[in-house]
């Protein structure tokens, strides 16, 4: 049900819906059908699309070089409490008119953080009211929720790696509301990203301490919420850098390691998002399969870098062909475990229509629902996964199946490898591979 607030801020918007490929519509979707079954499953129940609060409703569009481009009508009012209201009303506006399910926040994007801690929760809690009987009135439910432990300048050295104990004790402070405020909007997640877990200069880091304070701080975490009743998924969000030059939590690969660490596997799972993927060097779809061979496929957060620069841009995804490789793994893993798609992404510095934040979530939803598609035909009618299981046929039968089984020693290899000679050349058919997804997109 689309909601307004006393004040519609999406004039001339109305509710977007599927109209197929065919249409001119900007303002429809062409390939996300929410209700279209693929795989077993609505796209809606693939996906949970998710609005990010931060950027679609905070971010105006300043970068190093220049303020906020944007004028946001929900930003006006000069009372904290007011101006979260309006924030909260275009949000479920925003929201309710695209036909998602599901929000995202940090805590401080919901209502700006006061002076004093006591001021800072008592503005919360009363945010946290309002919110709570817009998602009764609307049916939209939160994904998840996080605490913006990065931004305010008391977090310079870090929040749960700070080398000064009572900035970790703040930053817990902070969660624990944080926590409360996600449990008592019927969160169904929890995100850790740390910004500014990780150093700038190993010289005055003792690495060591900084990432066993993390693990214990985590586990506190996650104590306290269990102890509430919390029943929903931790998430780790990677990212190798920015704002800190090496961040703890680098990629898949090591977040999992340091869930493992510190015994947190049967509580925490990974959030995955694309950038952060491309800035560790990988590919959005190797960071996907880590995470999924670790049993700890969780949630994404979509967006896209720049080719040609190497920062964390996070523009809306558009690039199907790369999306539907992401698709293929989500498909074959089974899909997310409690998470959902959120788009950690903004539009550009002069894309300053209010329209366009409609046109981004509208690309971003078809992108996906596209490569799904896509990904799904290539699964179920292409040569595709008879072409994956011939190039491992060795294992299926005789000496390879024994070995897969564990069955074989080193001295079994060795008498195998002088009994066969050199080993054929097979080919490894890269192109061919890629071909196939590009004849099905
Ligand atoms: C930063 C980023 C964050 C997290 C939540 O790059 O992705 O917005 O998603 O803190
Ligand atoms: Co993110």
């Amino acid at each position: 049900m689309v909601l307004l607030g006393d004040k519609e801020y999406f004039k001339g918007i109305g509710e977007i819906k599927f109209e197929g490929k065919e249409s001119d519509n900007p303002l429809a979707y062409k390939f996300y059908n929410p209700a279209q079954v693929v795989a077993g499953k609505t796209m809606r129940e693939h996906f949970k699309f998710a609005m990010a609060y931060w950027h679609t409703l905070c971010g105006t569009g300043g970068d190093p070089f220049g303020p906020g481009t944007k004028q946001f009508p929900w930003s006006v009012a000069s009372d904290a409490r007011k101006a979260a209201e309006d924030k909260a009303d275009a949000a479920f506006e925003f929201i309710t008119k695209m036909g998602f399910d599901y929000y995202c926040f940090h805590d401080f994007d919901l209502i700006d953080e006061a002076d004093t801690l006591a001021e800072s929760e008592k503005r919360i809690h009363s945010i946290v009211e309002y919110l709570k009987a817009k998602q009764n009135a609307s049916g939209v439910k939160l994904l998840w929720g996080t605490s913006n432990c990065f931004s305010n300048p008391r977090y310079m050295n870090g929040a749960a790696s700070n080398p000064d104990f009572d900035v970790l004790a703040r930053a817990g402070a902070q969660v624990k509301i944080a926590l409360d405020a996600t449990m008592a909007l019927g969160g169904e997640n929890y995100v850790f990203w740390g910004g500014r877990e990780g150093y700038m200069s190993l010289l005055n880091t003792n690495m060591k301490l900084e990432q066993d304070n993390i693990g214990r701080f985590l586990n506190m975490a996650k104590d306290y919420a269990r102890g509430q009743g919390f029943t929903g998924t931790f998430f780790i969000e990677p990212k190798p850098m920015e704002p800190t030059k090496h961040q703890y939590d680098f990629d898949a690969a090591t977040s999992i390691n340091s869930i493992r660490e510190y015994g947190l596997q049967d509580d925490f799972k990974l959030n995955i998002e694309v950038n952060h993927a491309t800035l560790a060097q990988h590919t959005f779809q190797h960071e996907l399969q880590v995470a999924a061979n670790a049993g700890m496929l969780g949630s994404i957060d979509a967006n896209r870098g720049d080719y040609q620069n190497g920062w964390d841009t996070d523009q809306f995804p558009n690039n199907v062909l790369e999306t539907t490789e992401a698709m293929l793994v989500f498909l074959k893993s089974g899909g997310l475990q409690g998470g959902g798609v959120n788009f950690d992404a903004k539009t550009r510095r002069n894309s300053t229509d209010l329209e366009d934040i409609f046109l981004a979530h509208i690309g971003g939803a078809d992108t996906f629902a596209r490569a799904l598609l896509v990904a799904d035909a290539v699964i179920q009618n292409s040569a595709y996964e008879g072409l994956l299981q011939k190039r491992y046929a060795s294992f299926a039968s005789g000496k390879g199946a024994e070995f897969a089984a564990g069955k074989l020693a080193l001295k079994d290899l060795y008498d195998h490898a002088v009994a066969n000679g050199e080993p054929q050349q097979i080919s490894g058919k890269q192109e061919m591979f890629e071909n196939i997804l590009n004849q099905y997109s």
